[in-house]
């Protein structure tokens, strides 16, 4: 079935209710933290109060003594069982041609701690209680050395690993240095600009938790995990850490309350846990508290970057040239590498027609919480870089912040950008069109001067994204480093009755899949969205599965299970036609109703489901009985949803508070499955985006390495009240390689609008003289940045 046949299906592009949010919004859903197992006892981390020491000795000899004990375990343990560090999923090659540097990652510091936070030992106890005070007791020495968090002091500082003395990880590139120079040494104009891109902690509403549980009388695990992707979790925690076989091991990812990215890696307590449920023969349960979480979840974000865009003198693009470094942390986490290569250098492109990009970037180790992806992962820096330098060109010519756009945009597809990718559809005109209606730019004027009547200044900001969804084409991504395939799987079980169960490798963590994908399967097979289930989140029962990130459940998983109702419709016609007797080539499925072309018989889906398992009048020799299809898909592209975002501000010069008064929202998804669910979705982005800009910020103190924003006291996390009510709309280029025409939705928000917003903020301030502002745009530092231009 094509794009243009299903999106005219029932159900398709329907807000239907949340199936899911029953359960939520009961107290019926089942967090790890939820579960408890017989005979279960508590694990506490022992993590390192410094950024930076070596280890002298490790005594547990009281906290192993102290009440309800079990055992204490430290990298010792670990290395005597020949547990292996975690492994890092992607691997980038240098400009040299050398593979990146990848030191140890131990799940037990051995030697040395590299991080606030980083893990020295585990205690297991009968209580939570006993666990955290024996914790106490576990007596540490360690010897302090010097510390850097900062990208630009990496070099000069202290080595973290050996494999790096230098603290280099790698130095990769994209596009033609030489080309690029030539064409900045000739041209018309050139902008620059510098900029940081603020270090994020992810901060889910469930912190992440974990059961590890052993049978020796099966020799089987089970782990709970709060996860995103519980068959990469098992495979790398079986495969590459502990040695064991797979089909030995079932990794169950219940409800999970948010992830944001943060939970798509395998972390030192999902293996620890694991590996001492068997040593003690007991079930472990761990959960992060919050400020755990802030000093141990991966982070997101942290690059220093400067740019420049080479011009004619009407403003149109000549080539641009990108040096970024980027902070991976203490440690390689799973998919680091990728985020500020691979998945930021491809985006720079923008919606516009340059043709010549260089980009270079350095990553380097500091002794900081390891950075990974994080909603959105290496697009909002890529589309925060651009838009950013867009705006300033346009300022600098004279333009107006959409005439350069505009000038720029690119307008025939399919689109070859310099930087690796392909862009199927788009219409970024029809784009930036609507979102100049909804956002009344022509009553901007009016606006701004009665705001400076009452001594406010107004600005607006622009920013036209574009990303990249459905990681990824597997040939592709292994081509570019990837150690993983990235297709997805999805099995359609049709029972005797006519329901549907579906099992997904595709993960629900607050995305509402059991919604959409049963809107899908409901859609195909013309029954009721009710009478379709939808089971992921657990190796045990669902085939295989790569999981949910970079915006791809709907696009490759929701593919998946197309190709699955594919397969099985094919039969079900077999079994229409024998019931029918007729040729299955005649046969005809629509609203849930088999016919024959050019006859008045028909019979339902309902009954040529009971008759594939009650097959008593069957054709054994050419049909099997049972309804069950599975199918594995491997997308052909990525999808490439786009926006323009626009954001107006009101900045009191007086307090420096800046205040978002409108933001307008456009955005091109594709087809829309459920329309409530993309607006909810594309809210949660915009918040999170707001919320980079205005207000959230990891700090590490550069002397100590001291995490400064452990809590939310001092790390700000945007509210409702910070937020105004959104003007958003959809226009639709459907995605021409999947059958769905569906793009990803789930990024979008968090990757459009850090630009608008901080563009606004400049253009408020840019009659006082301010320039330039690194996020995020704080009351204290949008007053300071006043009075310096005032200087
Ligand atoms: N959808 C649709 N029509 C489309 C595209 C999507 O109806 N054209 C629906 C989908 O069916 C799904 C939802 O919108 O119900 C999001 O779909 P998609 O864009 O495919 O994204 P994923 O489901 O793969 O979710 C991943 C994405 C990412 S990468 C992050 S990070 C993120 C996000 O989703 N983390 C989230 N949204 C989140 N929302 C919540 N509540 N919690 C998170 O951790």
């Amino acid at each position: 079935m094509g794009a243009s046949d299903f999106v005219n299906l029932p159900n398709i592009g329907t807000s239907v209710r949340r199936k899911e949010d029953y359960r939520f919004l009961t107290g019926g859903g089942q967090y790890t933290d939820d579960i408890t197992l017989a005979n279960q006892s508590y694990a506490v981390f022992v993590r390192s109060p410094h950024a930076h020491a070596k280890i002298n000795s490790i005594n547990t000899a009281a906290a192993k003594a102290a009440p309800g004990v079990l055992d204490v375990f430290v990298g010792e343990d670990v290395a005597a069982d020949k547990i292996n560090g975690l492994p890092c999923g992607w691997l980038i090659t240098s400009t040299s041609g050398n593979p990146m540097k990848e030191p140890p990652h131990p799940i037990l510091a051995q030697g040395k701690v590299r991080y606030v936070g980083d893990h020295v030992a585990m205690v297991v106890a009968e209580t939570l209680e006993q666990a955290k005070n024996a914790a106490e007791l576990v007596d540490v020495d360690y010897e302090v050395l010097s510390a850097v968090v900062r990208v630009t002091d990496a070099a000069k500082a202290t080595a973290l690993h050996e494999a790096a003395p230098d603290n280099h990880c790698y130095k990769w590139a994209i596009g033609d240095k030489g080309q690029v120079d030539a064409v900045f040494a000739t041209a018309a104009h050139v902008t620059k600009l510098a900029l940081t891109n603020n270090r994020l902690i992810p901060n889910a509403m469930e912190p992440r938790a974990v059961i590890g549980s052993y049978s020796r009388a099966t020799d089987e695990y089970v782990l709970y995990v709060s996860n995103q992707n519980p068959h990469v979790e098992r495979l790398l925690l079986t495969a590459f850490v502990m040695g064991l076989p797979e089909h030995k091991v079932r990794v169950i990812a219940p409800d999970v309350g948010g992830g944001f990215g943060s939970k798509i890696y395998l972390y030192a307590e999902d293996v620890c846990l694991t590996w001492a449920s068997k040593k003690l023969n007991r079930n472990i349960k761990w959960t992060a508290d919050r400020s755990e979480a802030f000093v141990s979840d991966a982070h997101g974000r942290d690059h220093s970057s400067h740019a420049e865009m080479a011009m004619d003198k009407d403003g149109k693009f000549l080539a641009m040239r990108v040096h970024t470094d980027a902070n991976m942390g203490a440690y390689l986490s799973t998919f680091a590498p990728a985020v500020p290569t691979i998945l930021y250098a491809t985006l720079l492109a923008g919606q516009y027609t340059c043709p010549q990009i260089y980009v270079e970037v350095d990553a380097w180790f500091t002794n900081t919480a390891p950075v990974d992806a994080y909603r959105g992962a290496g697009r909002p820096e890529a589309t925060y870089l651009l838009e950013r330098l867009v705006t300033r060109a346009a300022w600098e010519l004279g333009l107006a912040q959409d005439e350069i756009r505009r000038r720029n945009f690119v307008k025939d597809f399919p689109y070859q950008t310099p930087v690796a990718l392909q862009y199927d559809v788009g219409d970024f005109h029809a784009l930036l069109k609507r979102g100049n209606e909804l956002a009344d730019v022509a009553g901007f004027e009016q606006r701004k001067t009665a705001s400076a009547a009452k001594g406010l200044l107004r600005g607006i900001g622009y920013s036209c994204y574009i990303e990249a969804c459905g990681l990824a084409p597997s040939n592709i991504a292994g081509a570019l480093g990837a150690r993983a395939g990235l297709f997805e799987c999805g099995e359609v079980r049709v029972h005797p009755t006519g329901s549907v169960t579906v099992f997904t490798g595709s993960h629900s963590h607050g995305q509402g899949h059991e919604t959409t994908f049963a809107q899908v399967v409901a859609a195909r097979l013309g029954i009721s969205v009710d009478a379709v289930d939808i089971v992921h989140g657990d190796t045990g029962r669902v085939p295989f599965g790569m999981g949910t990130y970079g915006s791809r459940s709907m696009s490759v998983g929701g593919t998946a299970i197309m190709k699955a109702l594919d397969k099985i419709e094919t039969k079900a016609k077999k079994i229409a036609a024998h019931l029918m007797e007729a040729s299955d080539a005649d046969v005809e499925f629509a609203n849930g109703e088999f016919t024959i072309k050019g006859t008045d018989k028909k019979v339902t889906f309902g009954q040529v489901a009971l008759t594939a398992y009650v097959p008593h009048n069957y054709p054994l020799d050419k049909l099997e009985p049972g309804l069950n299809e599975t199918a594995f898909y491997d997308p052909t592209n990525f999808t490439f949803p786009a926006g323009t975002y626009i954001c107006e501000v009101e900045v009191d010069p007086a307090t420096g508070v800046v205040r978002v008064d409108s933001f307008t929202a456009v955005d091109d998804f594709g087809n829309i499955i459920n329309p409530m669910i993309v607006e909810g979705q594309v809210h949660g982005g915009l918040v999170q985006g707001i919320g980079q800009a205005l207000l959230e910020n990891c700090v590490y103190d550069p002397e100590s390495g001291q995490l400064l924003t452990g809590s939310f006291m001092d790390y700000a996390m945007p509210r409702a009240d910070d937020m105004p009510n959104f003007k958003l709309a959809t226009l639709c280029t459907p995605c021409s390689h999947n059958p769905l025409g569906a793009k990803g939705c789930g990024e979008a928000g968090a990757i459009g609008s850090p630009p608008a917003v901080i563009n606004a903020v400049l253009d408020a301030l840019r009659p006082l003289g301010v320039i330039d502002f690194d996020m995020p745009a704080s009351s204290s530092r949008v007053w300071e940045a006043i009075l310096s231009a005032k200087k």
